[in-house]
């Protein structure tokens, strides 16, 4: 790639933003069909933000993917709700390009999930003024998309290899599961013996210290396709320390919040391969030039998830239509998280394990008001 590819436009920056009206954020909570833990937090229940806005006879939604608490990641739904409301939406206007909302929004320090959220609700809105669904609008060629299932930690490894059984007779093409200190190379061991050629790989959210190096070259034994975010959510020299006293790849997720930092681990060594999670990176624009600049660098990608509604997984899935992902990512089926997801149809697995990309205009799943209602803790007017 020359200097010159690699910062070409991408066609969605020329994009212009709709006459716009209206403007809601609301509050939802999705219950759960079981507890999912990680290291740092168990959650019961989705939380979220999720931006309506409507403009051009059309309206965008955009979820937010930031918890309510602060245990994966430093937003929160409070602080993109202070964020959105009072320094994102004032720097909103009719007719500008997504470019140049893009460049306004780098006013705003960090808080990236916040701005993921006014994003995707203006990209979903400009796609379905124009008529065309979100993949069209990303240049993504794939039809379907893998699929693969994120398992949060267990009571025993026994439980944790029931769960993967179900996983792969449902089709998923890889499985991720979660550990920590305690609860990790015993897990990881039963589910190999189970399956020894499933593609398998791990999850720390953040639980270990480099001290821990020897303890987790212990893992190097199960043939792991990556060992994700093992140390601190704020670290990547670390990392990069680690990655040399392992033989299993490692993975960054929290640690990586836009273009800058992907490039700095990637440069020092401490991520191999890249977890991208579109919300937490600012939205679709630098999630496409983090994947350039992770395929020019030789660095496989996948798509990460954060339990999204019906409305974040539709991004997630459309942006996995591009050739830049290279790994199944965490896009699981709507029954796995809900009994009652906002939106129809749902996230299915097809006989084969892939996932239809929605062929609708802009995210191309439809929003269903009695469940919006249902499940919204409140609603506020912006505009
Ligand atoms: O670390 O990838 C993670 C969910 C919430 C917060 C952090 C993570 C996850 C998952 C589940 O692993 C991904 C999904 O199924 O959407
Ligand atoms: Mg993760």
């Amino acid at each position: 790639m020359t200097a010159g590819e690699a910062n070409a436009p991408f066609p969605l920056e020329a994009e212009r933003i709709p006459p716009i009206g209206r403007i809601d954020l609301l509050l939802v909570r999705l219950p759960f069909v079981a507890p999912f833990s990680i290291s740092s937090a168990t959650w019961t229940c989705k939380e979220a933000l999720v931006l309506r806005v409507e403009g051009g006879g059309a309206v965008g939604w955009g979820e937010c993917v930031a918890d309510p608490d602060p245990f994966y990641a430093a937003e929160t739904t409070t602080s993109a709700r202070h964020i959105v409301s009072e320094f994102l939406l004032p720097l909103v206007e009719p007719g500008m390009t997504l470019g140049e909302l893009d460049s306004r929004f780098s006013h705003v320090r960090g808080n990236r999930m916040a701005k993921a959220t006014f994003e995707n609700a203006l990209v979903d809105l400009v796609a379905k003024v124009k008529g065309v669904p979100l993949h069209e609008l990303l240049g993504g060629p794939r039809k379907r998309i893998s699929s693969g299932i994120s398992l949060g930690i267990q009571e025993s490894p026994a439980d944790l290899v029931r769960e993967v059984e179900a996983a792969v007779a449902k089709g998923y093409h890889r499985v991720k599961v979660k550990v920590k200190r305690g609860k990790d190379v015993d897990y990881v061991a039963a589910v190999r013996e189970r399956f020894p050629d499933i593609p398998l790989m791990a999850d720390a959210n953040g639980d270990y210290r480099l001290e821990d190096a020897a303890h987790l070259a212990r893992l190097d034994a199960f043939g792991l396709t990556m060992i994700e975010q093992p140390l601190s959510y704020s670290d990547f020299y670390e990392h990069a320390a680690l990655q040399k006293l392992l033989k299993t790849p490692l993975c960054l997720d929290e640690s990586i919040h836009d273009l800058s930092e992907a490039r700095a681990a990637i440069e020092l060594g401490g991520c191999r391969i890249l977890n991208l999670k579109q919300g937490r990176v600012g939205g679709l624009l630098e999630s496409l030039r983090i994947l350039r600049h992770a395929a020019s660098a030789g660095v496989p990608v996948w798509s990460g998830g954060m339990d999204e509604t019906g409305i974040g997984r539709a991004v997630n899935i459309h942006l996995q239509t591009l050739d830049g992902f290279t790994l199944p990512g965490d896009t699981s089926e709507t029954s796995r998280y809900f009994h009652e997801d906002l939106v129809d149809p749902p996230v299915v697995l097809d006989a084969e394990g892939y996932i239809d990309v929605p062929e609708g205009a802009g995210i191309g799943v439809t929003v269903v008001p009695e469940r919006l209602e249902k499940h919204s803790l409140r609603s506020e007017k912006l505009r």
